[in-house]
């Protein structure tokens, strides 16, 4: 059995795609970061970074003690492993699909990150903040869109078949009206969105969400918890 330590974000929401997708047994281990669950000892013990996705495999590939992950790219990776699926084992196949994985945890995630806290949650409206994300978020858009458009005829998705960089990409997507960007001006990422989101393991994933959190917005209390986080402040409460 899996422990999943989980929050409806796109982060969150790589990780409930996989296990939907591979059909493995997992448990949802709510984290409301709104909350500060994050900052729970017991979950810095699994995640030093007060971040969630993090999980506990109870059962882990190599048969020893639980092994407890966080950075979903790293669980991702984890369960592809475990699994046999969504990452081949091929040196080229393999390397073609963690390039683009890493390219969303280093690139498309923190900068759409960026660009939903000036766009939508920072107190002041700060055009030079908003426009370097959202154009930065576009720039990355359009990288995605001409590698899709070169996977058209050989599987249509990142790195072809479908994998473990699709699934890491696709939630940081959901939300581009958000993100300041038309999905229409993207027709190979507008494809390979309509194509993941009628997966019916991708419906189910993100019909986990609203069991743990119905407000899709961040409250005064949740934006007090979550922005300013600093050495001091996150180490006091650890
Ligand atoms: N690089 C990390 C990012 C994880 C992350 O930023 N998680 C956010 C929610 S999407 C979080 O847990 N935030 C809690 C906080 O800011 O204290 C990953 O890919 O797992």
């Amino acid at each position: 059995m899996i422990d999943l330590y989980y929050w409806p974000t796109p982060n969150g929401h790589k990780i409930t795609i996989f296990l939907e997708e591979a059909g493995l047994p997992y448990q949802i281990k709510p984290v409301n970061i709104g909350a500060g669950d994050q900052f729970q000892p017991d979950f810095l013990k699994i995640s030093p970074n007060n971040r969630m996705p993090a999980l506990v495999d109870w059962e882990p590939a190599d048969g020893g003690a639980p092994l407890s992950i966080f950075e979903s790219g790293a669980i991702l990776e984890y369960l592809a492993e475990k699994t046999g699926k969504f990452l081949s084992h091929a040196t080229r196949e393999k390397y073609a699909v963690l390039q683009w994985l890493y390219w969303q945890i280093g690139g498309l995630g923190p900068m759409a990150g960026q660009n939903h806290h000036f766009s939508n949650y920072a107190p002041e409206k700060l055009p030079y903040a908003i426009d370097r994300y959202v154009n930065e978020t576009n720039r990355l858009y359009g990288v995605l869109d001409r590698q899709l458009a070169k996977m058209r005829d050989s599987g249509g998705f990142i790195a072809g078949a479908y994998s473990i960089a699709d699934m890491a990409s696709y939630p940081w997507i959901v939300p581009w009206t958000a993100q300041g960007q038309n999905l229409d001006d993207f027709p190979d990422l507008r494809r390979w969105f309509d194509t993941i989101r009628a997966r019916p393991a991708v419906e189910r994933a993100y019909e986990i969400g609203p069991k743990y959190r119905t407000e899709t917005t961040l409250s005064e209390e949740d934006k007090k918890v979550l922005f300013g986080q600093t050495a001091s402040s996150t180490a006091t409460k650890a």
